[in-house]
C-alpha cells in the first residue's frame, strides 16, 4: 500500500475495549476521540471502567496458562508475523495515529519502523534467552526464567504505536499475556492494531481497554489478578503506580519524563551541529521525554551558533499534519498546548529572554489545533525553564567555558532519561558520556537508537530498561531448582 490519505482510513464508528479477542461495548459509554489539529470528531472510543478491566484480567488470566506453555519458536514466529502486519498496515495506521495525534505524518516513518523493529528485535531475543543447567555434587542445577502472569501496561498518547510495541513485545515474548490501557487522547491507532492482533494471537493474550487514567487505568493497576506493572507517562502518575507496586508486591517498570541536556563542544561543525540540535528539540513535536532541550553551548561558538539556530528554525515547516512537507504541527490538546505556552509565560517573568518563538500560530482548516513556534529561550541553568518538562518545540540555550561546570550543569536536575553530546573529540566525548546522569548518551547524533540498547532513565525518569534483553528480565522472574539424585542417608 502506498502513502494513505485521510480519505483512505476509513474509521469505524466506535471503538469498544478488546477482550477476549473480541470487541465489545464498554459498560460506561463512549468518548469522543477528536483530530487534534482541526478538532473533527474521528470515532468513539470506550470508555472503560472497572467492569471492562474486570473481564479483560479475566480473560488474560484464562490465556495465561497455554500462553506461557506455548514453545518459543511458536511465540516467535507470532511476534514476526505481528511484524509482518504492522508493516503491511502502516500506511492506514501511520496516518490514523497523525490525525489522532496532530503530529506531522512524515515522523511516522520512524515511529512505525521502530515499532516493527521492537516486535523482530524481541522475536528473535526471546530464542537466545536461555537459563542454566549444570551438574553439581551429586545432583543437577537448573535455572530458568518463567513468565510473570497477567501484566498491566499504562501508555500515553505521544507515540501510541512505540509504546505500545514496547510494551507488548517484550511481555509476549516472555510468555505473559496482557492488559492494555491505551491513553484517551490517542489511541485510535492502538484500537485498530488490536483488530489485527485478533487474527494473529489466540484470544485473551492481549487486551485493550481504553478511557480515562483515573477510570480505566486505576482500576487496572489496581485490580488483584494482575502480576506486573508497567507505566509511561507522567511522573506524577508514576508515583502513584510505583507506590500501588509497593504495597501490593508486584514487580514495576516506569519510563517517566526527561530533560535532556545536548552539549555542544567548540570543535564541532557548527552547521551540521545546529542541523542535529534542531532535530533533537523539534522531532516528535516537541512532544518527547527524551528530547534534547537543553542546548549546552560552548562560549566560543556561542553567538554563531545562537544565530545559526535562529535562521534554522525560520526555515522550519509549520503546517498541516497530513501533508508531508510539514515538519512541525499541532500539539495534541488545549490542555498540552496552554501548559506549554504557560512555561513560555514563566520564562519571561524569570527573566529568561525568548530568542525565537514563543507564539501559537494558526493554520488554515486547522484552527482547532495548538500549532507552536520552534521556540529558543536563553536561560540560566537553575530557571524553572530549564528545569522542568516543557513537552512542547522548545529548547533552552545556555553558555559553557568549562567542562567540569557543563558536566554539573548537565546533571543538575531531577531527570536523567537521555543526553547528547556533539564533539570531534571521541575521547572526550567518552569521558563525558561516563560521567552524565542518564539512560541513553548519544554523541554526534540524536536519536540514534539500536535495538538491542538498553532504553530507561536514571533518577526521576524511571525505573528499569525496555528495548533491550533487559526488557526481558523486567517481564519474567527466575526460578532454580537444585536436584539431588539421592536422598541424604538417614
Ligand atoms: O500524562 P499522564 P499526561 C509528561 C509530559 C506531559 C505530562 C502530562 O510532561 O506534559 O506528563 O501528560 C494514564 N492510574 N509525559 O497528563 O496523566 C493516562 O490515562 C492509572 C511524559 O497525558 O501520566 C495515560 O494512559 N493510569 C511521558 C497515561 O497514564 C493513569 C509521555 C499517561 O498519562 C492514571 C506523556 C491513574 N490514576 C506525558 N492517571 C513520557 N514519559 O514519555 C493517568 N493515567
Amino acid at each position: 500500500m502506498g502513502t494513505a490519505s485521510i480519505a483512505d482510513v476509513n474509521l469505524d464508528e466506535k471503538y469498544g475495549p478488546f477482550i477476549n479477542g473480541e470487541v465489545g461495548e464498554p459498560a460506561n459509554g463512549y468518548i469522543d476521540a477528536i483530530n487534534a489539529a482541526n478538532g473533527k470528531l474521528l470515532a468513539k472510543i470506550g470508555r472503560g471502567g472497572q467492569e471492562d478491566v474486570d473481564r479483560a484480567v479475566k480473560a488474560a488470566n484464562a490465556a495465561f496458562k497455554d500462553w506461557s506453555n506455548t514453545l518459543i519458536e511458536e511465540r516467535s514466529a507470532l511476534l514476526h508475523k505481528i511484524a509482518d502486519t504492522l508493516e503491511a498496515n502502516q500506511e492506514r495506521l501511520k496516518m490514523i495515529e497523525c490525525m489522532d495525534t496532530g503530529r506531522a505524518i512524515h515522523e511516522f516513518d520512524l515511529d512505525y519502523q521502530l515499532a516493527v523493529y521492537q516486535f523482530r528485535y524481541f522475536a528473535s531475543a526471546i530464542l537466545t534467552y536461555e537459563g542454566t543447567s549444570r551438574p553439581v555434587q551429586n545432583g543437577h542445577l537448573i535455572t530458568k526464567k518463567e513468565p510473570l502472569g497477567v501484566c498491566a501496561q499504562i501508555i500515553p498518547w505521544n507515540v501510541p504505536m512505540i509504546m505500545t510495541a514496547f510494551k507488548l513485545a517484550p511481555a509476549l515474548a516472555a510468555g505473559n499475556t496482557l492488559v492494555l490501557k491505551p491513553a484517551e487522547d490517542a489511541c485510535l491507532s492502538i484500537m485498530e492494531f488490536a483488530k489485527l492482533l485478533a487474527d494473529i494471537l489466540p484470544k485473551g493474550v492481549v487486551n485493550v481497554v481504553p478511557g480515562y487514567g483515573t477510570e480505566a487505568g486505576q482500576a487496572l493497576i489496581d485490580h488483584p489478578n494482575v502480576h506486573k506493572l508497567a507505566f509511561t507517562g507522567s511522573v506524577e502518575v508514576g508515583r502513584l503506580v510505583g507506590k500501588t507496586a509497593g504495597e501490593r508486591i508486584l514487580p514495576v517498570t516506569l519510563e517517566l519524563g526527561g530533560k535532556a541536556p545536548h552539549i555542544v563542544f567548540p570543535d564541532v561543525d557548527i552547521d551540521r551541529a545546529v542541523e542535529n540540535a534542531t532535530l533533537g528539540y523539534t522531532f516528535f513535536n516537541g512532544e518527547s521525554c527524551i528530547l534534547g532541550t537543553r542546548l549546552l553551548i560552548h562560549d566560543d561558538i556561542y553567538d554563531e551558533f545562537i544565530e545559526k539556530l535562529i535562521a534554522r528554525a525560520k526555515e522550519i515547516k509549520i503546517g498541516d499534519p497530513t501533508d508531508r512537507s510539514t515538519r512541525l504541527a499541532s500539539l495534541i490538546n488545549e490542555k498540552q498546548g496552554k501548559r506549554v505556552l504557560g512555561y513560555f509565560d514563566i520564562a519571561r517573568k524569570e527573566g529568561a529572554k525568548i530568542l525565537y518563538g514563543g507564539n501559537r500560530v494558526t493554520v488554515p482548516g486547522n484552527e482547532h489545533g495548538y500549532f507552536i513556534e520552534p521556540t529558543i529561550i536563553e536561560a540560566e541553568p537553575h530557571m524553572r525553564i530549564a528545569q522542568e518538562e516543557i513537552f512542547g518545540p522548545a529548547a533552552t540555550v545556555t553558555r559553557w567555558r568549562d567542562v567540569d561546570e557543563v558536566i554539573e550543569m548537565a546533571n543538575d536536575v531531577e531527570y536523567g532519561l537521555a543526553a547528547g553530546i556533539m564533539t570531534e573529540d571521541l575521547e572526550k566525548a567518552l569521558d563525558t558520556a561516563n560521567k552524565l546522569e542518564a539512560g541513553s548518551v548519544w554523541i554526534n547524533s540524536y536519536f540514534n537508537f539500536q535495538s538491542g540498547a538498553p532504553f530507561g532513565g536514571y533518577k526521576n525518569s524511571g525505573v528499569g530498561r525496555e528495548y533491550s534483553q533487559e526488557a526481558l528480565d523486567h517481564y519474567t522472574q527466575s526460578k532454580t531448582i537444585v536436584a539431588a539424585y539421592q536422598l541424604p542417608p538417614a
